[in-house]
Parts: C-alpha cells; sequence; structure tokens
C-alpha cells in the first residue's frame, strides 16, 4: 500500500512538471542574407496555431529593422512582384506558412548591417476579437539555400 502511495505521489509530480503546450509554435525560422548595403531583408517562418480559434497575423516589429511589414510576391507577366498584405489568417489547428516567392516579412531599413549567422528578433501580433498576443521569433541570418 505504501509503494502505492508513493508512486501515486510520484506521478502527480510528473504530471505536475510538465510544461504546458504553447498556443502558438514557429519553425524553420530564418532571414535571407543581402548584401552589406541591403535597404530591405526578408523573413520567413511556419507559425502554427494550436489553440482552437481562428487567429489573424495583423502585423511584425522589430527593434533592428525601422519598419516591418508582411508582403507577398506574386508573378505578373512573368515579372515578380511583392504586394503588401494587410493581415494573413492562421487557422485553428492549423499553419501559416511564409516562404521564399510567397509570404514573407519585409524587414524594411536595417539599423545596423546583417550578415550570414547574425540573429533578428521580430515580434508579430496575431489577432483575435480584440485581443492581441504578441509572439517573438527568433530568425537567424541565412545564405539562401544553406
Ligand atoms: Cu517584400
Amino acid at each position: 500500500m505504501y509503494k502505492l502511495i508513493l508512486l501515486t505521489i510520484l506521478t502527480l509530480v510528473v504530471a505536475c512538471n510538465q510544461t504546458p503546450e504553447e498556443s502558438f509554435i514557429t519553425e524553420g525560422a530564418w532571414v535571407r542574407e543581402g548584401p552589406p548595403n541591403a535597404g530591405a531583408l526578408a523573413g520567413y517562418v511556419t507559425i502554427i496555431n494550436h489553440t482552437d480559434q481562428d487567429r489573424t497575423l495583423v502585423s511584425a516589429k522589430s527593434e533592428q529593422f525601422n519598419v516591418v511589414e508582411i508582403h507577398r510576391t506574386i508573378v505578373e507577366n512573368g515579372v515578380a512582384k511583392m504586394r503588401r498584405q494587410k493581415d494573413l489568417p492562421i487557422p485553428a489547428g492549423g499553419s501559416l506558412v511564409l516562404e521564399p516567392g510567397s509570404f514573407h516579412l519585409m524587414l524594411m531599413t536595417p539599423k545596423s548591417a546583417f550578415k550570414a549567422n547574425d540573429e533578428v528578433t521580430v515580434t508579430v501580433s496575431l489577432k483575435l476579437d480584440d485581443d492581441i498576443e504578441e509572439v517573438d521569433i527568433v530568425m537567424p541570418v541565412k545564405k539562401p539555400n544553406s
């Protein structure tokens, strides 16, 4: 009987030590390295929504850049162009993929030069009704295809 009680207590302790699951998880974040004098860099990440409510990516900011915009690359008549996006949906239980040739974070007017292996921290704002949740994303600077 004593052993059973001890086992029960141990099980409870282990269960309580587990960290609660994060509402939002980011995967594969990176910033494409640009030339040393680049006026803007593109950032990519997958944002996974573990909540049971649809969210919307409404804005992004970084202390390392003057402005961060949400962009989409589109091809018109064989020419790639970028269009600013007001917001992007992140469905409940789903994800939003920002990747080359599609949606991306446009990191504009860097306050210092960035090269491969540097790190950029971007804070994204995720909206639900009147509630805004901010999520920090650490994005390593990488050469394309590395
Ligand atoms: Cu862009």
